[in-house]
């Protein structure tokens, strides 16, 4: 059982999260996703528009998700893989390089980011109409 591991804030959910999830589960058998809480979100400095509760809810609700974590701190990353028996940790490659320092515990692999979507872009979109 090859198990990938992810995080994020995963606001106003798109195709561009949607393909990384696709992606990340392809590489094995089950994908967990660990979302941020809106108070870790505060000290990462982003205002989502869903609650950490209704994100949880529709990433939970994504065909490539097994399971849905919260995220609550920088840290909890090496804990993490430990306790879950985690293979391959993935991010976009807006973090390449950022967790090149948890490679001595998993596989640490980044995505190519989906061009042309974001939730900044959602909203300064829906703003200008
Ligand atoms: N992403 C992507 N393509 C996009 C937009 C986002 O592949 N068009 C990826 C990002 O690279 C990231 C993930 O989707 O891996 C989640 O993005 P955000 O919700 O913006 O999360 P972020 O603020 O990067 O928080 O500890 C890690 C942090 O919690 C990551």
């Amino acid at each position: 059982m090859k198990t990938i591991i992810t995080y994020g804030t995963f606001d106003l959910f798109h195709f561009g999260h949607v393909r990384l999830f696709q992606r990340l589960k392809a590489m094995g058998d089950r994908l967990i996703v660990c979302v941020s809480t809106d108070e870790f979100n505060a000290k990462k400095g982003k205002a989502a528009f869903f609650n950490y509760q209704q994100r949880a809810e529709i990433i939970a609700a994504c065909r490539y998700v097994d399971l849905v974590l919260p995220e609550t701190n920088w840290e909890q990353k090496r804990e993490d893989i430990e306790r879950l028996d985690i293979d391959i940790f993935g991010m976009g490659s807006d973090w390449q390089g950022k967790f090149d320092h948890l490679s001595n515990q998993c596989k640490v692999v980044y995505l190519d980011r989906t061009g042309n979507i974001s939730t900044t872009e959602i909203k300064s979109n829906l703003g200008a109409n």
